[in-house]
This record gives C-alpha cells, structure tokens and sequence, in this order.
C-alpha cells in the first residue's frame, strides 16, 4: 500500500543522507572516491586524463540528483512538454559547462588545486561530442542549453553516433578525413538505459487484413532493430532545472534469424545481425551525396520509431485518449531529417491505436512545427519512392494518403493549375520519383520558421512561395541565437569577469539585453582599457595555440582576423583567400617608407568540407599554398601571416573567437540562411567584416552600420548581377589574382584550374568577381579603423552591447510562447 512504498522512500533518502554536498573538502572526497572506485586507479597514482574522469563522475552524480528533481517535477504538474527532434547535436566538451551552470565552479577549482591539480587543465582533457556538423548542430546545443536555463519543460531526442564527424588532419595541404571514435575513452557524461528500449522494424510488406469487418492495413515487417537510450542530462544555469537530450544506440537483440538458425549457419546469422546494429554508426557529413542513401533513411527512421514510441508511452501514462495530445505534447521538426514523424505517428494512430485516418490527422497537424535552415530549393530533402517503398512499406501509402488528400483541398482552394499543383505535391513525380520531405513538414506543421527575418522572406518569396500564398499565417521567422553561458562564459572567463564588474551584476548570463548597459561605460578610458587588456589575453592564447599547432611565431600587434565555419562555395572561403593574395601582392610592390604604414595581420582560417566536396577540398589546398609562400616570405616578416587551423570544432572555437579582432562572414548574399558564428564573435567584442546576409542585416539594426565594416551585392541584387554573366564587370585586381593563381604562383597549376574556373567570368555563381572591389575597400576600412585603438576599441565594445538579441535566451523565448505554446516549469530548490 501507500504507506508502506512512503517508508520504504523515507528509508532510502535517508540512506542516500541528503544531497551532495557541494563545499571544496565534500567534493575531493567524492572526487577520490571516483579515482578509486569508478576509474579503479590507486589514489596514489593517478594521471590528468583519469583525475578529469573521476571529476566528472563527481560532476555527473551532482547532475543525476537534478535531473531526477526536475522529471519527477514536469510529471507531477502535467504541463505540455516540447520534443525537440534532432538528427544533430553539436555538444562540445561538459566539464566547464556544467560546473559553471551547476554554480560550482569555485568550489571545484580550490577542490582541485588543494589536491595539486587545476581545473583548466583537467578541463582541457575532454574530447568534444561532435554529432553533428556545422551550424543546424551547434544551434541545436545552444537551443537545449537555454531551454534547461528557461525552465522550460523539454527533452532532445537525437542519434547516439559512435563515429561522430570525421576529425580533419592536413597532409602537405591536403585535408584528409580521420574516423572520430569518440566513446573510445568512455563518456562519463552519459546515462546507460539499459531498460529503456524499443523495437524498430524495417522492410517486409502490407497486407489487407479484414477484423470484424473492418478493413485493416497490416504491416509485416522484416527486420528488428532495437534501440536502447542514452541519458545526457542538459544543467540549467541559475536553476535547478536539468533537462534530458535522449540519444539513441542501436543494438543486438535477442532474436535470432531463424531460417540461418535451422540451417545451423550460426556464424552466419551472427554477421546479418551484426549489420543491422550499424545503424547508428556514423554521422553523414552534409555533402547531400548521401541524398537516396539507404542506411541514411534508415537512421532517420530508426531515430524516428524509437523517439516516438518513447514519447507516445509517456503520454499514455497519463492519459486513456488521444484528444489531450495537441495540449500535452509540441513535436518540433529541426530540419526535415526527421520528418518522417509525420508519417510515423499517423500509422501509430491509425493502425495501431485504430483513431481513424480523419481523427488522427486532425489531431497530427496541431503538435507539428517546423524549422528549415535551408535557403535554395535543390538543398531540400528528396527521398525516392523505391527507397522508402522498400524499407517502410506502409510509410510510403500513408505518404500517398497524405498527398491525395492534400492535393483534393488544394484543388478546391486554387482549382486545376497544374503547374503549381505539381510544384507543391509531396510526391515529385521525374526521372526519380521521389517525396518531398519539406513539403510534407510544411503541409502537416501548423508553423513553419525560418532562422533569420532575410531567409524568412526569401522562403515566403521564393522557396515556398506557393505554400506561403496558401497558408500566409503558417510562417513565422525566429532569428537564431547562441547561448551566452558556452560563448562567454565558458569560452572567456576574462571578458566574463570584466562585464559582471562594469555591469555591477552577474545577471546578463541569464538576461543577454543587460549588456546594452556597456554602452554607458563606452567613454570611459579605464573601462576601454581594461577590454583592450582582455583581448590582448586571449590574443595571446591563441598565439601560443598557433605556436605549438603550426610552430608559426605570431605577433600580438597585428590584427587577428578570423574566418572560421565550414568551408562551403557560398561562404566564399575564397574570396578572402583572394584578398590575401592581392595583399601580398600590393606588399611585394610597395617601398620601405609605405609599408611602415600597413596593418599587420595574422589571417586565420579554419574549416571542415565534405569529403565528397572537392572543390571545396581545392580551397584548402589553395589556402596552404598561398601560406607557405607567404608565411616563408622573409621581406614580408609580421607584416602578413596566414594560419590555416585544422580540425575546426566546438573546443577550437572557444579558443579561436575570444581571440579574433576582425572576423569575416563573406556570404554571397541571400545564401547564409542565418549564420551563428558572427553572433558568437559579436559577443567576444569582435568586429564583423560581413555582407547583408542572413542575421548581420539583424545585427546592423543592434549596432549599427558604422560599427561594421559591410561590403558586397545586396540580396536584391543578386539574381540581376547573376543574370548578367559574362558581361558582369570585374575588378583588374580580380583578374589578376585569378591569374596568379592560374599561373602557378602558389604551385600546383593544374590542380587549382578547376577551381579557377569555378570563379571565372561568366561562370561566377556567388559573385566573388563582382564583389571584390566593394570586399577590399571594406578591407581598408578596417585597417583604417585599426590603427586608431581607441576608435577600433569603442566598436567592439557597442558590438557586445547590442549583441543582446542574439542570444538563445531570447530565441527559445520567442518559439517557447509562439510557436510551441509552453510555460516554464522551475523545479524547486
Ligand atoms: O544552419 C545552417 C545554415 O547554413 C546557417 O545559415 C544557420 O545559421 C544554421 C542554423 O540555423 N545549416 C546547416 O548547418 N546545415 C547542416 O549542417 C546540414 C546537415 C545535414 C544535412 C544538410 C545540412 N543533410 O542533408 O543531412
């Protein structure tokens, strides 16, 4: 009875004597008893790697106490929860970022020393989770940092991969791709379920079943998979709200393949199964070659089945119908990788929970929102039919369903215009048939957003223009943002301490739009100085991390500028490598007297392309080129240097950004959907070299044009200055950089000739021709602006102030009260 399972909790809180304590002697000794007993090392003798294993035992344990607070708390008020589904995680390192949201870093850092270890250096210890790849994926980390901090109750659904994105080492210039086997070491920041599995089944076929009279759809599939969980508890900063990111792993299950069993082939059937355990394998890099993958849908549904089962079993605790769903549960779509939800939930409701087809989708489109992160038409999602067919029989037909009917409503709003009808089906009737995954994620969400107030207009305009005229009030936009606990706080203890003491508060990690206040200490000469001090630190920093990386000495005075991001034609890598071509090219040609005049720069350039990206591949290989013989250039010494940082990562960027003076966003306009690196660098006090694109039109509305250095074609302008081809003017300087390179100036003739191309007169997609002069007169600007300190000084102080909006604080806010309707929920202290 009641009272009995009350004693029996009574005993075993006792027994657990409270919570942990989290003054500096209850720590070490948590932290000795980890060595001991979880690394199972002598406490005698233990090295830096296996002291950050116990501290992060140490750490987790304080993190488990909370979550388990916090879910106990979400189920006792029975509030609306968001699911956040994912195919990407960008997590980055967990030490520094718990302990500071848990509000134990003091206490861990004297905990350390008194045992003679520091904290930073344990720190330094961890590998990076890299699920993901770029932009979508650290947007993810950011969105689920700010909604543990936001109280709101959450969960991230997202794939356990084992082999994360490939780690990026250069060989003589040339990026090779390296397997990142992250678990290798263990991960202590993770929670085994081994409880919590589901099955999820593939292939087979459907067959008509009549039950009672009633005409049933029945799938027989082929193939078991099981799915078991795996716990990553998200702190809150400032709360005591932890949150879960629930991510997948595929694994053996018992049953056997019973044909390969009567035959005795035992080894055999051992070796299918073990194939089918793959699935959660490895991270597809975003090279979209992967588009038509089978293994790729595979995971997609694998992630899919099991989220949904995991969630529809949580609502059925509470609940004996399906009416209360839309006001319990918000599924939001990040991207249409898992939009195979949609299909998945109708067949769970339809045939599984017998709800009727109209029943059940009435209630599907109002727990569906969308976000798409894509701006061009041929970057979305195309499945095709035979694929889908094969693996997820029954899918397929409700995904015919959904496209009959949604063409039998369309044909009676708009009649039978053709062409727009075969514009907007689901289904892509061509070569290869195919479904259109952001036109299902369209027709079933009831919001669809874009990342940036630009790319929503451009999807309203372009991209789903034909859907926007139909259902105008479905699209919203949510500019993106980033949290600034990782970007600040973690990432620049420095500049951390400087705001909080300037600001008289602490208060601005949990509210962004307080840093409007450093504008009020702009004319203050100590405060400048003190922000000039930061930098020079975190300058250096970055120096030595140059030194001991690429054994490059690195002068202090000169101006780092920065671009960092994977490496993508449409970020136009190359144009700045152009720059610093004809950089060099104007020193080589300067006298004595002039060039006492010039900046000195540091150029740094950082970034992963897809392996299957050879162009892209080609721009790395260039920007090498072009370093070895700057770098080995004697006449040229401090004057200019160009740094190519490999392997790109969440760590990497903490490192790299605090440490930027200038930092380039070179997209052609209309292309960088929103772009979250510049709100990163903004934050850090850095100034921004940039084009109209994405959220820097946001970012000039915060601080101002004069407080960044803007170049280029607007996004109006682009289709015009595309459309002119080979009659487009194109600076001299252009040409003759492009020659250069086509000469073999920097080597390998005949290896840079595509890429050249890629660039030439008439042939010249993202503009770079049309844009140089504009980029280099914003690249004088900043020289300009550089060599006088205190003006350069202000601008990066109202850069950090006005980088307010672009935290994740006020994104999550915005999707939490629009677009999810959910109300924070804080777990009690
Ligand atoms: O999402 C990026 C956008 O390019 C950037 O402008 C935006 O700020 C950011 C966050 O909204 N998109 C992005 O990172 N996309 C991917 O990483 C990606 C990953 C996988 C696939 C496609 C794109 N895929 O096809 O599997």
């Amino acid at each position: 009875g009641f009272g009995e399972r009350k004693a029996k909790a009574e005993r075993m809180f006792s027994l657990m004597d409270g919570f942990l304590k989290n003054d500096p002697f209850s720590l070490q000794k948590d932290i000795i008893h980890h060595v001991e007993y979880t690394v199972a090392r002598s406490r005698f003798s233990f090295d830096d790697y296996e002291a950050y294993q116990a501290v992060s035992h140490s750490v987790r344990d304080r993190l488990i106490e909370r979550w388990h607070d916090t879910h106990i708390y979400f189920k006792k008020k029975k509030s609306k929860r968001l699911y956040f589904l994912s195919l990407e995680f960008l997590m980055g390192r967990s030490l520094s970022n718990s302990v500071i949201n848990l509000g134990i870093q003091d206490q861990y850092t004297e905990a350390l020393s008194q045992l003679g270890f520091e904290f930073e250096v344990l720190a330094e210890q961890e590998g990076d989770a890299s699920l993901g790849n770029g932009g979508l994926a650290r947007f993810s980390a950011c969105q689920m940092d700010s909604l543990a901090t936001l109280d709101y109750p959450a969960w991230g659904y997202g794939l356990r991969y084992e082999y994360g994105l490939f780690r990026q080492i250069i060989v003589d210039g040339f990026q090779h791709e390296q397997p990142d086997y992250w678990l290798n070491y263990g991960n202590p920041w993770e929670i085994e379920r081994i409880h919590v599995t589901y099955e999820v089944k593939f292939y087979g076929t459907v067959e008509d079943v009549d039950r009672n009279g009633e005409k049933l759809k029945v799938w027989i599939p082929g193939e078991t998979v099981e799915a078991v969980a795996y716990d990553n508890p998200i702190p809150g900063y400032g709360t005591r709200n932890t949150i879960n990111l629930r991510l997948w792993a595929a694994k053996p299950n018992n049953q056997f393949d019973l044909e390969a069993y009567n035959t005795g082939d035992y080894i055999n059937s051992i070796v299918n199964k073990q194939r089918t355990e793959t699935i959660s394998n490895v991270l597809y890099p975003d090279d979209r070659s992967h588009q038509g993958k089978e293994m790729r849908l595979k995971q997609q549904y694998f992630f899919v089945s099991a989220s949904l089962q995991d969630i529809i079993r949580r609502f059925k605790e509470a609940h004996n119908n399906f009416d209360e769903l839309p006001e319990q549960v918000a599924l939001h779509l990040n991207d249409t990788h898992p939009s195979l939800s949609i299909a998945e939930i109708m067949r769970i409701l339809v045939d599984e929970e017998h709800l009727g087809w109209d029943k059940a989708w009435n209630i599907v489109c109002k727990i569906f929102s969308f976000t798409t992160h894509t701006v061009v038409a041929e970057g979305l999602e195309k499945i095709p039919v035979d694929l889908l067919g094969s693996l997820l029989p029954r899918h397929l037909q409700i995904l015919y369903e959904i496209n009959s009917n949604f063409m039998e409503e369309l044909k009676k709003r708009i009649g039978l215009d053709y062409s727009r009808l075969s514009r907007m089906s689901i289904v892509e009737e061509g070569a290869v048939k195919s479904i259109r995954m952001a036109n299902l994620s369209i027709v079933c969400s009831h919001t669809v957003n874009g990342v940036s107030k630009l790319h929503s207009n451009t999807l309203k305009t372009k991209t789903f223009k034909d859907f926007y005229e139909l259902w105008p009030e479905k699209f919203q936009y949510t500019t993106n943002g980033v949290t600034q606990r990782r970007w600040i706080v973690v990432s620049n203890p420095s500049l951390c301490a400087l705001l909080s003491k300037w600001l008289g508060t602490e208060a601005w990690i949990r509210n962004a739009d307080l840093l409007t206040g450093l504008r009020d200490h702009v004319d203050n000469t100590g405060f400048r100085q003190e922000w000039k001090m930061v930098k020079r630190l975190n300058k250096m920093r970055l120096a030595e991390y140059i030194e001991t990386m690429s054994g490059l000495k690195v002068s202090l005075d000169a101006m780092f500028d920065v671009q960092v991001k994977r490496i993508h034609e449409y970020k136009r890598q190359l144009l700045n490598i152009f720059g610093i071509i004809h950089r060099y090219d104007c020193l080589k040609n300067m006298d004595k007297n002039d060039r006492r005049k010039v900046v000195p720069r540091v150029c740094i350039i950082g970034g992963k392309a897809a392996p299957g990206y050879e162009i892209a591949k080609k721009i790395i290989k260039l920007c090498h080129a072009v370093a070895e013989k700057i770098n080995n250039d004697a006449d040229i010494g401090d004057l200019l240097k160009l740094v190519f940082i490999p392997d790109y990562n969440v760590s990497v960027a903490e490192l790299v950004i605090p440490g930027a003076d200038l930092s380039q966003h070179l997209s052609t306009a209309g292309q960088e959907a929103s772009g979250t690196g510049s709100m990163k660098f903004l934050m850090n006090g850095c100034l921004l070299l940039a084009t109209e694109d994405g959220s820097t039109v946001e970012i000039i509305e915060e601080i101002g044009s004069e407080n960044l250095f803007l170049f280029g074609a607007k996004a109006h302008e682009v289709s015009e200055l595309r459309e002119k081809g080979g009659t487009l003017k194109v600076p001299l300087q252009f040409a003759r950089v492009l020659r250069m390179v086509r000469d073999g100036h920097f080597g390998d003739k005949d290896y840079f000739e595509s890429l050249c191309d890629t660039v030439e007169v008439g042939n010249d997609l993202y503009l770079l021709g049309s844009d140089f002069g504009s980029y280099l007169e914003a690249q004088a600007a900043a020289d300009k602006a550089f060599v006088e300190p205190e003006k350069w000084i202000k601008m990066s102080i109202l850069s950090a102030a006005g980088s307010g909006r672009f935290s994740s604080d006020r994104t999550i806010r915005e999707y939490a009260e629009r677009t999810w309707k959910i109300d924070p929920c804080q777990c009690p202290f």
